[in-house]
Protein backbone atom coordinates (compact mmCIF):
# COMPACT_ATOMS: atom_id res chain seq x y z
CA UNK A 1 0.00 0.00 0.00
CA UNK A 2 1.80 3.08 -1.03
CA UNK A 3 -0.38 6.75 -0.76
CA UNK A 4 2.76 8.40 -2.50
CA UNK A 5 2.95 6.48 -5.46
CA UNK A 6 4.85 9.33 -8.00
CA UNK A 7 7.21 9.70 -5.45
CA UNK A 8 10.63 7.62 -4.34
CA UNK A 9 13.13 8.50 -1.56
CA UNK A 10 13.54 12.33 -2.26
CA UNK A 11 17.15 12.65 -2.64
CA UNK A 12 19.27 15.75 -2.94
CA UNK A 13 20.11 16.53 -6.47
CA UNK A 14 22.09 19.96 -6.38
CA UNK A 15 21.18 23.45 -6.73
CA UNK A 16 20.86 22.76 -10.75
CA UNK A 17 18.46 20.12 -10.87
CA UNK A 18 14.97 21.08 -11.96
CA UNK A 19 13.20 18.07 -10.09
CA UNK A 20 10.56 19.49 -8.12
CA UNK A 21 10.71 16.58 -5.81
CA UNK A 22 14.58 16.61 -5.04
CA UNK A 23 16.09 18.42 -2.62
CA UNK A 24 18.62 21.24 -4.13
CA UNK A 25 20.18 22.66 -0.87
CA UNK A 26 19.72 20.17 1.37
CA UNK A 27 21.81 17.29 1.66
CA UNK A 28 21.09 15.31 4.70
CA UNK A 29 24.14 13.58 4.69
CA UNK A 30 26.08 16.30 4.20
CA UNK A 31 28.90 16.90 7.00
CA UNK A 32 29.30 19.85 8.58
CA UNK A 33 31.21 20.66 11.58
CA UNK A 34 31.19 16.96 12.16
CA UNK A 35 27.79 16.22 12.28
CA UNK A 36 25.24 15.87 9.02
CA UNK A 37 22.73 18.47 8.33
CA UNK A 38 20.32 15.93 9.17
CA UNK A 39 21.63 16.11 13.35
CA UNK A 40 22.06 19.91 13.10
CA UNK A 41 18.54 20.55 11.37
CA UNK A 42 16.22 18.03 13.47
CA UNK A 43 13.33 18.70 11.11
CA UNK A 44 9.93 17.11 12.23
CA UNK A 45 6.49 17.20 10.17
CA UNK A 46 3.28 18.02 11.54
CA UNK A 47 0.33 15.93 12.01
CA UNK A 48 -1.96 18.54 12.00
CA UNK A 49 -1.02 20.08 8.82
CA UNK A 50 0.24 17.59 6.49
CA UNK A 51 -2.49 14.74 8.05
CA UNK A 52 -5.65 16.39 8.82
CA UNK A 53 -5.64 19.83 7.30
CA UNK A 54 -8.41 20.02 4.68
CA UNK A 55 -7.87 23.26 2.60
CA UNK A 56 -10.90 24.83 3.81
CA UNK A 57 -11.16 28.34 5.13
CA UNK A 58 -14.03 30.56 5.88
CA UNK A 59 -15.20 31.17 2.66
CA UNK A 60 -15.18 27.57 0.96
CA UNK A 61 -15.34 23.92 1.45
CA UNK A 62 -12.26 21.29 1.25
CA UNK A 63 -10.27 20.91 -1.51
CA UNK A 64 -7.30 18.59 -0.37
CA UNK A 65 -6.79 15.39 -2.14
CA UNK A 66 -6.48 12.86 0.37
CA UNK A 67 -6.37 9.24 -0.37
CA UNK A 68 -6.46 8.25 3.73
CA UNK A 69 -9.74 9.50 4.18
CA UNK A 70 -12.53 7.27 4.90
CA UNK A 71 -16.16 7.35 6.44
CA UNK A 72 -15.26 5.55 9.57
CA UNK A 73 -12.71 8.00 11.49
CA UNK A 74 -10.95 5.19 13.47
CA UNK A 75 -10.22 3.15 9.97
CA UNK A 76 -8.69 7.36 8.69
CA UNK A 77 -6.64 7.31 11.67
CA UNK A 78 -4.98 4.44 10.80
CA UNK A 79 -4.31 5.29 7.64
CA UNK A 80 -3.03 8.26 8.47
CA UNK A 81 -0.24 6.64 10.39
CA UNK A 82 0.57 4.33 7.58
CA UNK A 83 0.78 7.42 5.12
CA UNK A 84 2.74 9.75 7.81
CA UNK A 85 5.47 7.34 8.22
CA UNK A 86 5.88 6.78 3.86
CA UNK A 87 6.10 10.53 3.90
CA UNK A 88 8.67 10.77 6.56
CA UNK A 89 10.70 8.06 5.38
CA UNK A 90 10.40 9.45 1.46
CA UNK A 91 10.92 13.27 2.78
CA UNK A 92 14.13 11.79 5.21
CA UNK A 93 12.86 13.94 8.36
CA UNK A 94 13.89 12.40 11.90
CA UNK A 95 10.83 13.67 13.81
CA UNK A 96 7.16 14.61 13.21
CA UNK A 97 5.10 16.22 16.07
CA UNK A 98 1.49 16.03 16.76
CA UNK A 99 -1.28 17.11 19.05
CA UNK A 100 -3.88 14.10 20.31
CA UNK A 101 -6.63 14.89 18.43
CA UNK A 102 -4.66 15.03 15.30
CA UNK A 103 -3.95 11.25 15.83
CA UNK A 104 -7.14 9.70 17.08
CA UNK A 105 -10.66 10.59 17.10
CA UNK A 106 -12.33 12.04 20.30
CA UNK A 107 -15.19 9.50 19.95
CA UNK A 108 -18.17 9.80 22.44
CA UNK A 109 -16.61 10.33 25.70
CA UNK A 110 -13.04 10.97 27.30
CA UNK A 111 -12.61 6.90 27.67
CA UNK A 112 -13.38 6.14 24.34
CA UNK A 113 -10.46 8.77 23.16
CA UNK A 114 -8.34 7.36 25.31
CA UNK A 115 -8.76 4.09 24.27
CA UNK A 116 -8.81 5.65 20.33
CA UNK A 117 -4.67 7.41 21.57
CA UNK A 118 -3.84 3.86 23.21
CA UNK A 119 -4.51 1.77 19.64
CA UNK A 120 -3.01 4.60 17.57
CA UNK A 121 0.01 4.94 19.61
CA UNK A 122 0.44 1.10 19.25
CA UNK A 123 0.42 1.43 15.50
CA UNK A 124 2.85 4.36 16.07
CA UNK A 125 5.07 2.87 17.97
CA UNK A 126 5.94 -0.15 15.59
CA UNK A 127 6.56 1.97 12.96
CA UNK A 128 8.85 4.37 14.81
CA UNK A 129 10.30 0.93 15.76
CA UNK A 130 10.69 0.21 12.59
CA UNK A 131 11.92 3.21 10.76
CA UNK A 132 13.86 4.84 13.77
CA UNK A 133 11.96 8.05 13.26
CA UNK A 134 11.27 10.10 16.63
CA UNK A 135 8.55 11.70 18.47
CA UNK A 136 10.34 15.64 18.68
CA UNK A 137 7.02 16.45 20.18
CA UNK A 138 3.13 16.27 21.35
CA UNK A 139 0.70 18.43 22.74
CA UNK A 140 -3.09 18.09 23.86
CA UNK A 141 -5.29 20.41 21.64
CA UNK A 142 -7.53 22.16 24.65
CA UNK A 143 -8.77 24.74 21.93
CA UNK A 144 -10.56 22.98 19.50
CA UNK A 145 -13.44 21.29 21.20
CA UNK A 146 -16.35 23.22 22.33
CA UNK A 147 -15.80 22.59 25.92
CA UNK A 148 -12.71 24.89 25.67
CA UNK A 149 -14.80 28.21 24.36
CA UNK A 150 -14.03 29.93 27.57
CA UNK A 151 -10.31 28.30 27.97
CA UNK A 152 -8.94 25.72 29.29
CA UNK A 153 -6.48 26.25 32.27
CA UNK A 154 -7.54 29.54 32.57
CA UNK A 155 -11.66 28.59 32.23
CA UNK A 156 -13.56 29.88 34.23
CA UNK A 157 -15.35 26.78 34.39
CA UNK A 158 -13.54 23.92 37.04
CA UNK A 159 -14.84 21.22 35.35
CA UNK A 160 -12.64 22.18 32.03
CA UNK A 161 -9.75 22.61 34.14
CA UNK A 162 -10.34 19.12 35.25
CA UNK A 163 -10.75 17.79 31.63
CA UNK A 164 -7.82 19.64 30.80
CA UNK A 165 -5.52 18.30 33.28
CA UNK A 166 -6.66 14.32 32.15
CA UNK A 167 -5.89 15.47 28.76
CA UNK A 168 -2.10 16.33 29.82
CA UNK A 169 -1.64 13.14 32.30
CA UNK A 170 -2.05 11.47 28.87
CA UNK A 171 -0.04 13.34 26.38
CA UNK A 172 2.71 12.73 28.91
CA UNK A 173 2.04 9.26 29.15
CA UNK A 174 1.57 9.02 25.46
CA UNK A 175 5.10 11.15 25.42
CA UNK A 176 6.71 8.56 27.56
CA UNK A 177 5.53 5.54 25.60
CA UNK A 178 6.57 6.82 22.41
CA UNK A 179 10.18 8.67 23.96
CA UNK A 180 9.01 12.27 22.77
CA UNK A 181 11.92 14.34 23.18
CA UNK A 182 9.97 17.84 24.26
CA UNK A 183 6.22 18.15 25.61
CA UNK A 184 4.24 21.63 24.17
CA UNK A 185 2.03 23.86 25.45
CA UNK A 186 0.20 26.37 23.29
CA UNK A 187 -2.38 28.60 24.91
CA UNK A 188 -4.98 28.45 22.15
CA UNK A 189 -7.89 29.79 24.62
CA UNK A 190 -5.36 30.94 27.42
CA UNK A 191 -6.79 34.30 26.89
CA UNK A 192 -9.46 36.87 26.94
CA UNK A 193 -12.22 38.36 25.02
CA UNK A 194 -12.56 41.34 26.82
CA UNK A 195 -11.00 42.13 30.72
CA UNK A 196 -14.70 43.22 31.28
CA UNK A 197 -15.52 39.42 32.67
CA UNK A 198 -12.20 38.79 33.07
CA UNK A 199 -10.09 37.91 36.47
CA UNK A 200 -6.45 37.73 34.56
CA UNK A 201 -4.45 36.94 38.12
CA UNK A 202 -6.86 34.00 38.44
CA UNK A 203 -6.50 33.02 35.31
CA UNK A 204 -2.76 33.10 35.11
CA UNK A 205 -2.30 31.60 38.13
CA UNK A 206 -4.38 28.60 37.46
CA UNK A 207 -2.42 28.23 34.02
CA UNK A 208 0.80 28.50 36.17
CA UNK A 209 -1.15 25.57 38.77
CA UNK A 210 -1.43 23.20 35.35
CA UNK A 211 2.25 23.39 34.13
CA UNK A 212 3.47 22.69 37.76
CA UNK A 213 1.06 19.40 38.13
CA UNK A 214 2.58 18.08 34.44
CA UNK A 215 6.03 19.17 35.76
CA UNK A 216 5.28 16.76 38.54
CA UNK A 217 3.46 14.16 36.80
CA UNK A 218 6.38 13.87 34.36
CA UNK A 219 8.41 13.12 37.78
CA UNK A 220 6.08 11.25 39.31
CA UNK A 221 6.77 8.25 35.89
CA UNK A 222 9.81 8.99 35.11
CA UNK A 223 9.63 10.79 32.13
CA UNK A 224 12.58 13.02 31.27
CA UNK A 225 11.06 15.66 28.79
CA UNK A 226 11.53 19.21 28.21
CA UNK A 227 8.50 21.18 28.51
CA UNK A 228 8.21 23.95 26.09
CA UNK A 229 5.66 26.78 26.07
CA UNK A 230 4.86 28.66 22.41
CA UNK A 231 4.20 32.14 22.98
CA UNK A 232 1.35 33.65 20.18
CA UNK A 233 -0.11 36.68 20.69
CA UNK A 234 -3.61 36.85 19.98
CA UNK A 235 -6.29 34.34 17.35
CA UNK A 236 -8.37 32.29 18.20
CA UNK A 237 -8.15 34.66 21.16
CA UNK A 238 -8.07 38.50 21.21
CA UNK A 239 -5.79 38.21 23.86
CA UNK A 240 -3.37 35.55 24.48
CA UNK A 241 -1.81 35.65 27.65
CA UNK A 242 1.52 33.94 26.37
CA UNK A 243 1.94 37.33 23.94
CA UNK A 244 5.73 36.68 22.99
CA UNK A 245 8.67 35.45 23.92
CA UNK A 246 9.30 38.19 26.95
CA UNK A 247 5.76 37.71 27.93
CA UNK A 248 6.42 34.35 28.60
CA UNK A 249 9.62 34.55 30.56
CA UNK A 250 7.63 37.30 33.22
CA UNK A 251 5.09 34.38 33.28
CA UNK A 252 7.67 31.51 33.66
CA UNK A 253 10.12 33.83 36.69
CA UNK A 254 6.77 34.65 38.31
CA UNK A 255 5.70 31.10 38.84
CA UNK A 256 8.84 29.22 39.37
CA UNK A 257 8.30 27.27 36.28
CA UNK A 258 11.72 28.40 34.33
CA UNK A 259 13.80 25.33 35.55
CA UNK A 260 11.65 23.31 33.84
CA UNK A 261 10.24 25.53 30.60
CA UNK A 262 11.84 26.36 26.95
CA UNK A 263 10.07 28.35 24.64
CA UNK A 264 8.82 27.04 21.56
CA UNK A 265 8.94 29.49 19.01
CA UNK A 266 6.73 30.12 16.04
CA UNK A 267 8.16 32.69 13.01
CA UNK A 268 4.40 33.49 12.23
CA UNK A 269 3.31 33.70 15.74
CA UNK A 270 6.85 36.62 15.89
CA UNK A 271 5.65 38.56 13.36
CA UNK A 272 1.60 38.71 14.51
CA UNK A 273 3.29 39.81 17.66
CA UNK A 274 4.91 42.71 15.96
CA UNK A 275 8.45 41.13 16.03
CA UNK A 276 10.26 39.65 14.09
CA UNK A 277 11.58 35.61 14.37
CA UNK A 278 15.05 36.42 15.01
CA UNK A 279 13.85 38.77 17.95
CA UNK A 280 11.87 36.55 19.66
CA UNK A 281 14.84 33.61 19.14
CA UNK A 282 17.16 36.04 20.84
CA UNK A 283 14.94 37.13 23.92
CA UNK A 284 14.61 33.32 24.48
CA UNK A 285 18.73 32.84 23.87
CA UNK A 286 19.21 35.56 26.43
CA UNK A 287 16.68 33.83 28.87
CA UNK A 288 18.91 30.50 27.68
CA UNK A 289 15.11 29.64 26.90
CA UNK A 290 15.42 28.25 23.34
CA UNK A 291 13.74 25.35 23.01
CA UNK A 292 12.36 24.97 19.45
CA UNK A 293 11.17 26.28 16.25
CA UNK A 294 8.13 25.96 14.69
CA UNK A 295 9.33 26.94 11.11
CA UNK A 296 6.64 28.36 8.54
CA UNK A 297 5.96 32.36 7.69
CA UNK A 298 3.48 35.12 7.32
CA UNK A 299 2.23 37.57 5.06
CA UNK A 300 3.03 40.72 5.64
CA UNK A 301 -0.05 41.87 3.81
CA UNK A 302 -2.24 39.90 6.05
CA UNK A 303 -2.83 39.71 9.47
CA UNK A 304 -3.33 36.71 10.63
CA UNK A 305 -1.14 33.43 11.26
CA UNK A 306 -1.41 31.88 7.30
CA UNK A 307 1.32 29.23 8.66
CA UNK A 308 3.21 29.25 4.77
CA UNK A 309 5.88 27.35 4.25
CA UNK A 310 9.32 29.46 4.98
CA UNK A 311 11.11 30.40 1.70
CA UNK A 312 12.35 33.76 2.61
CA UNK A 313 15.91 33.14 3.37
CA UNK A 314 17.36 36.68 4.87
CA UNK A 315 14.70 35.24 7.28
CA UNK A 316 15.64 32.15 7.46
CA UNK A 317 18.77 33.16 7.55
CA UNK A 318 18.49 35.33 10.92
CA UNK A 319 16.86 32.63 12.76
CA UNK A 320 19.92 30.27 11.41
CA UNK A 321 22.14 32.92 13.35
CA UNK A 322 20.36 32.50 16.95
CA UNK A 323 20.52 28.79 16.60
CA UNK A 324 24.14 28.90 15.94
CA UNK A 325 24.63 30.99 18.27
CA UNK A 326 22.56 29.06 20.50
CA UNK A 327 25.14 25.78 20.39
CA UNK A 328 22.18 24.01 17.99
CA UNK A 329 18.53 23.53 18.57
CA UNK A 330 18.55 19.70 20.59
CA UNK A 331 16.72 18.20 21.90
CA UNK A 332 14.10 20.90 20.25
CA UNK A 333 14.07 21.22 16.32
CA UNK A 334 12.97 22.91 13.43
CA UNK A 335 9.02 21.98 13.03
CA UNK A 336 6.98 22.52 10.12
CA UNK A 337 4.17 24.28 11.75
CA UNK A 338 3.60 25.02 7.89
CA UNK A 339 0.33 24.52 5.67
CA UNK A 340 0.29 24.17 1.55
CA UNK A 341 -2.12 26.61 0.43
CA UNK A 342 -5.18 25.91 -0.58
CA UNK A 343 -4.14 26.01 -4.56
CA UNK A 344 -1.46 23.72 -3.67
CA UNK A 345 -4.04 20.86 -2.93
CA UNK A 346 -2.64 17.90 -5.16
CA UNK A 347 -1.19 14.70 -2.54
CA UNK A 348 2.43 15.67 -3.92
CA UNK A 349 2.29 19.48 -2.99
CA UNK A 350 2.93 17.87 0.57
CA UNK A 351 6.59 16.66 -0.95
CA UNK A 352 7.29 20.07 -2.97
CA UNK A 353 6.24 22.51 -0.07
CA UNK A 354 8.74 20.27 2.39
CA UNK A 355 11.33 20.43 0.23
CA UNK A 356 11.21 23.60 -0.11
CA UNK A 357 11.26 24.79 3.63
CA UNK A 358 14.07 22.30 4.08
CA UNK A 359 16.22 23.77 1.47
CA UNK A 360 15.28 27.35 2.66
CA UNK A 361 16.75 26.79 6.25
CA UNK A 362 19.61 24.88 4.99
CA UNK A 363 20.34 27.52 2.86
CA UNK A 364 19.74 29.66 5.78
CA UNK A 365 21.54 27.47 8.16
CA UNK A 366 25.03 27.60 5.80
CA UNK A 367 24.53 31.33 5.29
CA UNK A 368 24.66 31.67 8.94
CA UNK A 369 27.71 29.42 9.38
CA UNK A 370 29.37 31.68 6.81
CA UNK A 371 28.51 34.69 9.18
CA UNK A 372 29.81 33.62 12.03
CA UNK A 373 33.19 32.15 10.46
CA UNK A 374 34.08 35.41 8.82
CA UNK A 375 32.80 37.38 12.07
CA UNK A 376 30.55 39.60 10.20
CA UNK A 377 27.88 40.46 13.48
CA UNK A 378 31.11 39.85 16.11
CA UNK A 379 32.90 42.40 14.36
CA UNK A 380 30.51 44.86 13.81
CA UNK A 381 28.77 45.19 17.58
CA UNK A 382 32.40 44.59 18.70
CA UNK A 383 33.35 48.00 17.22
CA UNK A 384 29.57 49.27 18.19
CA UNK A 385 30.14 48.70 21.35
CA UNK A 386 34.12 49.19 21.93
CA UNK A 387 33.81 52.29 23.56
CA UNK A 388 32.50 49.88 27.02
CA UNK A 389 36.41 48.35 26.17
CA UNK A 390 38.48 51.37 27.78
CA UNK A 391 38.54 54.33 29.55
CA UNK A 392 35.11 55.30 31.10
CA UNK A 393 33.18 52.54 29.40
CA UNK A 394 35.28 49.92 31.23
CA UNK A 395 34.92 51.56 34.55
CA UNK A 396 31.37 51.79 34.25
CA UNK A 397 31.13 47.81 33.38
CA UNK A 398 33.36 46.77 36.53
CA UNK A 399 30.91 48.84 38.78
CA UNK A 400 33.90 51.47 40.00
CA UNK A 401 31.67 54.29 39.40
CA UNK A 402 28.02 55.76 40.61
CA UNK A 403 26.01 58.77 39.74
CA UNK A 404 28.36 61.38 41.31
CA UNK A 405 31.72 60.30 40.01
CA UNK A 406 29.98 59.27 36.68
CA UNK A 407 28.95 63.31 36.62
CA UNK A 408 32.16 64.85 37.61
CA UNK A 409 33.36 62.85 34.40
CA UNK A 410 30.28 64.37 32.49
CA UNK A 411 31.21 67.95 33.26
CA UNK A 412 34.29 67.19 32.17
CA UNK A 413 33.63 65.76 28.75
CA UNK A 414 30.34 67.03 27.84
CA UNK A 415 31.04 67.43 23.77
CA UNK A 416 30.45 64.23 23.02
CA UNK A 417 30.36 62.67 19.24
CA UNK A 418 29.13 59.64 18.28
CA UNK A 419 29.90 57.86 15.17
CA UNK A 420 27.41 56.54 12.44
CA UNK A 421 25.91 53.08 12.19
CA UNK A 422 26.21 53.18 8.38
CA UNK A 423 23.47 50.61 8.70
CA UNK A 424 22.94 50.32 4.59
CA UNK A 425 25.98 48.84 4.42
CA UNK A 426 25.80 46.83 6.33
CA UNK A 427 22.50 45.49 4.91
CA UNK A 428 23.64 45.39 1.29
CA UNK A 429 27.05 43.45 2.59
CA UNK A 430 24.51 40.86 4.26
CA UNK A 431 23.19 40.08 0.84
CA UNK A 432 26.22 38.53 -0.22
CA UNK A 433 26.15 35.77 2.28
CA UNK A 434 22.62 34.85 1.61
CA UNK A 435 23.59 33.19 -1.83
C1 LIG B 1 -1.36 27.55 16.39
C2 LIG B 1 -0.18 26.89 16.93
C3 LIG B 1 -0.32 25.39 17.20
C4 LIG B 1 0.80 24.89 18.09
C5 LIG B 1 0.53 23.57 18.70
O1 LIG B 1 -1.30 28.69 15.95
O2 LIG B 1 0.89 27.14 16.07
O3 LIG B 1 -0.41 24.68 16.03
O4 LIG B 1 2.01 24.83 17.41
O5 LIG B 1 -0.67 23.55 19.38
CA1 LIG C 1 2.99 26.42 16.15
CA1 LIG D 1 0.65 29.15 13.73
Amino acid sequence: MTYFPNVDKVLYEGPDSTNMLAFHHYNPEEIINGKTMKEHLRFAVAYWHTMTQDGSDPFGAAVNVRTWLTDDPMETAKNRVTAIFEFLTKIDAPYFCFHDVDIAPEGNSLKEFNRNLDDITDLIKAKMDETGIKLLWNTANMFTNPRFIHGAASSPNAEVFAYAAAQVKKGLELSKKLGGENYVFWGGREGYETLLNTDMKFEQENSARLFHMAIDYAKEIGHQVQFLIEPKPMEPTKHQYDFDAATTMAFLLKYNLDQDFKLNLEANHATLAGHTFEHELNVARNYNALGSIDANQGDVLLGWDTDEFPTDLQAATLAMYEVVENGGIAPGGINFDSKVRRSSFEMDDLFIAHIAGMDTFARGFKAALRLKADGFFDTLKAERYASYQTGIGADILANKMDLKSLEQYALAHDQITNQSSHIEYVKSKLNDYLV
